[in-house]
């Protein structure tokens, strides 16, 4: 930083602050602060309103694809989030053909609800559960995991690891010159990762051999030449996205859209009566409390200006979209969840060229975790002895979920 810039609020907030509640600074950061500003905390510029957001992500020509300091030394380079062009083209074409709207319906419904209803019969006769750890994160992570060919991979397994590379993934925190605050914060997912290669690579090893209906088969094998497999070096980074973004944020939505409809006793009535509102319930919570807050950044190919602010070329910008959907010029009462808002699009999955490949599998998932929910527990009551604490600033969501019913 220039030696002439004055300090202000901005300089103090801390990434500790923003998983606390990044709600009252981003806040305070649209109202005050210019729509594209540096954050010290990070060594970023951030993204704070709907406007800048969109006009950054629908711009792929001008803002490529790109990781964080934090998400490169978690995943590696060559991810699909920080691809660009006929490489990022390559791993598009390897992840969509399984996660197509009219491929999903095919079999989504015969995934997921037998997985729902196993955990559920695991708790239900209980009269309590935390929702989180027994309920959401369970349906989310066996889901994909048995689409990916996981399934010899238990359920802990995988909510472990993607505890883990979170962890990793969004020890975002950058001193002055550009270091890494905590590097000892790496070491989760170090292990993690460590972990993953020591299953995955028999796995791999196998299905070079053995092709099956698996995704991570398909990964291998799809659009290459005969006798041909993609190199697994290639393939890793993307898989390390999956197993951390794609199988932790299904869960933060199932949670979050209780915690919403639970905020609004009467709309959580109406939701339990009439299953058809949970689509709606489903898109509310992801605007109101977006599972992906602030994790994916762009970076400026030239020098460029966004809403008024001047960028030079190679500025990184983090999305944080967690904000852009609380934009108080785009939502009534932002901070509100509201069932019954007028619908207007949100950058929950993004927008333009690394939008979200997972969207509508995603919601699938939510959608009938929460429709097997409801049915099994319609008496479903929040569990006042415990508070509901959000966390979170790059993932965001209830760390835990208490609830209770009469059995
Ligand atoms: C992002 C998404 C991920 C992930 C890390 O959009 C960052 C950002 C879908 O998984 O693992």
């Amino acid at each position: 930083m220039s030696t002439t810039t004055v300090s202000t609020w901005i300089d103090s907030i801390t990434v500790e602050e923003l998983e606390k509640d990044p709600n009252p600074i981003y806040e305070r950061l649209r109202k005050e602060a210019a729509p594209v500003v540096f954050l010290p905390a990070i060594g970023l510029h951030v993204a704070t309103t709907a406007e800048a957001c969109r006009e950054i992500a629908s711009n792929s020509e001008l803002w490529y694809g790109f990781i964080s300091p934090a998400g490169g030394r978690t995943f590696g380079h060559g991810a699909i989030l920080n691809e660009n062009g006929p490489l990022h083209e390559d791993l598009r074409e390897m992840v969509e053909p399984s996660l197509k709207p009219s491929v999903v319906d095919q079999y989504v419904e015969d995934l997921v609800r037998p997985i729902a209803r196993k955990f559920l019969a695991e708790f239900e006769n209980d009269g309590h559960a935390d929702l989180v750890a027994q309920y959401a994160e369970q349906v989310s992570v066996r889901s994909l995991g048995d689409l990916l060919g996981l399934n010899s991979v238990s359920s802990d397994k995988l909510r472990e690891w993607f505890h883990k590379l979170s962890v990793s993934f969004t020890n975002a925190a950058m001193t002055e010159d550009g270091e890494f605050a905590n590097p000892e914060g790496f070491t989760p997912g170090d292990e993690a990762r460590a972990e993953i290669r020591s299953i995955v690579d028999p796995l791999i090893d196998n299905w070079i051999v053995n092709p099956d209906h698996s995704m991570l088969s398909h990964w291998l094998h799809d659009g290459m030449p005969a006798g041909q497999t993609r190199d697994r070096e290639y393939i890793y980074p993307t898989l390390y996205v999956d197993l951390l973004g794609a199988m932790q944020e299904p869960g933060h939505a199932i949670a979050s859209t209780v915690a919403g409809l639970w905020s609004r006793p009467e709309q959580f009535e109406r939701v339990i009566d009439d299953p058809s509102l949970i689509r709606r319930a489903i898109q509310e919570s992801v605007r109101w409390t977006s599972p992906i807050w602030s994790a994916t950044t762009r970076q400026a190919q030239q020098a460029t200006t966004v809403q008024g602010v001047d960028l030079p070329e190679g500025t990184v910008v983090m999305m944080s979209y967690g904000s852009a959907n609380r934009d108080e010029n785009v939502y009534n009462a932002p901070s509100e969840y509201d069932l019954d808002r007028r619908p207007a699009p949100h950058l929950a999955f993004g927008a333009g060229k690394h939008g979200c490949a997972g969207t509508y599998f995603a919601t699938e998932v939510i959608r009938i975790g929460l429709e097997e929910l409801f049915e099994a527990i319609p008496n479903l009551e929040r569990d006042e002895d415990h508070e509901i604490d959000f966390w979170g600033w790059g993932f965001r969501g209830p760390k835990e979920l208490h609830a209770k019913w009469e059995v």
